[in-house]
């Protein structure tokens, strides 16, 4: 199923949309097996909480809750049901629609599985995903699949809609570019937040130049999602970066 002109309104003035029950709950179930079996061993690629170097994560391995996984990386090799999922074809088609040309999957960037676990699992900054990225255009999209529920209560994602377009002065960002909570003009940002639930099965579109934030997990239970990242294949990897490092694979159509 296309996206509607609504949907890409929504999408373009939000710079996110939500798509309930986009992934099949039977599909969904397997994917959490898989990861389950993956963490208990654990099969690496990993990121530790001890890795993401934000305020109140684990100052080591060692420290409490530092060798708590946070991500799973490289999903796309993990198993077939994530290549799968990665590869969708109607989840490429919507992505032909939202960036306007071919799609190509970046191996380099998302392309995890992300467990925010009680107790340990920190909570994240608003930030935009383009940090991470060096492409020609600012210009990717994520695709987010809720493997669980996620709600404030459990760490889920919050979005400022519409910040995709808006511009930031370098002084209102820290070193890492996330938004400094020390300005008050970022404290009227945050107020512009928004929770984002998510059941089981539902994806979330988002820009990559859209402000986001996600807290810490208070239940008992492990948050798992799924993230790809897409962009245009007129919209490559800057050469010599680390987006270019891994490799992209062109999914057409
Ligand atoms: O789950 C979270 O804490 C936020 C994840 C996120 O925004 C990211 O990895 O870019």
């Amino acid at each position: 199923m296309n996206l509607t002109e609504n949907q890409l309104s929504e999408f373009r003035d939000n710079g996110y949309l939500v798509i309930k029950q986009l992934a099949p709950l039977a599909v969904c179930e397997r994917m959490l097996a898989v990861t389950q079996q993956q963490l208990q061993v654990p099969v690496p690629p990993l990121e530790y909480e001890a890795d993401v170097g934000y305020p109140g994560a684990p100052s080591s391995l060692e420290a409490p809750g530092g060798a708590t996984i946070r991500r799973l990386r490289g999903a796309y090799h993990r198993d077939a049901w994530f290549r799968k999922w990665a590869e969708d074809r109607d989840q490429i088609a919507k992505l032909r629609q939202l960036l306007g040309e071919p799609v190509c999957l970046s191996l380099a960037h998302h392309n995890c599985i992300m467990t925010k676990h009680p107790a340990f699992g920190t909570a994240t900054g608003w930030h935009r995903d383009i940090r991470y990225w060096s492409f020609k255009r600012p210009d990717l999209v994520c695709v987010w699949l809720a493997l669980g529920p996620e709600t404030a209560a459990n760490g889920g994602l919050k979005f400022i809609p519409g910040s995709h377009r808006l511009h930031v002065q370098p002084a209102q960002l820290d070193a890492l570019d996330f938004l400094r909570p020390d300005l008050p003009e970022n404290l009227a940002l945050f107020a512009q937040g928004r929770p984002i639930d998510l059941d089981r099965g539902d994806v979330v579109f988002f820009h990559s130049g859209l402000f986001h934030a996600a807290g810490r997990n208070t239940t008992a239970t492990v948050k798992t999602s799924v993230a790809f990242a897409y962009h245009g294949v007129g919209n490559m990897p800057i050469a010599d970066s680390r987006s270019a490092a891994v490799g992209d694979i062109l999914l057409g159509p």
